[in-house]
């Protein structure tokens, strides 16, 4: 596109890291000077998207708007950054058709459903385990892993620190930042 913007399409489980490596990586580009704008489950779900609920159909409807909307700050010329679980491969599907494949990166956390859970920052794994809450993923409700991402961060094996400075590296070799 005329600005040479794209979108960073984050994807991994609750709690894998997805908002803390996006909103780093943010901070990163912000301190280049690149232009940047994230989205995630703060600004979007509790506005644009509140009523959208967990079922496949709202997951698909969130990942949808999600990616228009993505779409539309990239065309503002904004480095666009969004951290969503966007479960199955047609939610990235669906995204990477809105965007367009030449715009579009996946970048996968892969984070273990082990990991996550023994985590537990906000208690909502127990409350999945035991029924409390519906349809979580990875433990009601399916994640597909991506099968060739652009890009794949091991929060076991590397710091955010390390992940965002070497992501940094891959878009700046990529997209010449
Ligand atoms: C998954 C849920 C659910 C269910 C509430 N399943 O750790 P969090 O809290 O901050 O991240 C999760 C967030 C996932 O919303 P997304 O919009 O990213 O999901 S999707 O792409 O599938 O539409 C979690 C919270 O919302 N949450 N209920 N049942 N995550």
């Amino acid at each position: 596109n005329k600005h040479g913007s794209f979108v960073i399409w984050f994807t991994g489980l609750s709690g894998s890291g997805k908002s803390t490596i996006a909103s780093k990586l943010e901070q990163r580009l912000f301190k280049e000077r690149v232009k940047t704008y994230a989205l995630d489950g703060d600004n979007i779900r509790s506005g644009l998207n509140k009523g959208l609920k967990f079922t496949r159909e709202d997951r698909l409807e969130n990942n949808r708007r999600i990616a228009e909307v993505a779409k539309l700050f990239m065309d503002a010329g904004m480095i666009t950054i969004t951290a969503f679980i966007s479960p199955l491969k047609e939610d990235r599907v669906q995204a990477k058709e809105i965007i367009g494949k030449d715009n579009f990166l996946e970048i996968y956390v892969n984070t273990p459903l082990e990991i996550c859970e023994e985590r537990d920052v906000k208690g909502f794994y127990q409350k999945a385990r035991s029924g409390e809450i519906k349809n979580f993923t990875g433990i009601s409700s399916p994640y597909e892993a991506p099968e060739a991402p652009d890009f794949e961060i091991k929060t076991e094996e590397e710091s955010v620190e390390e992940a965002v400075e070497r992501l940094y590296m891959f878009l700046q070799k990529k997209f010449k930042l």
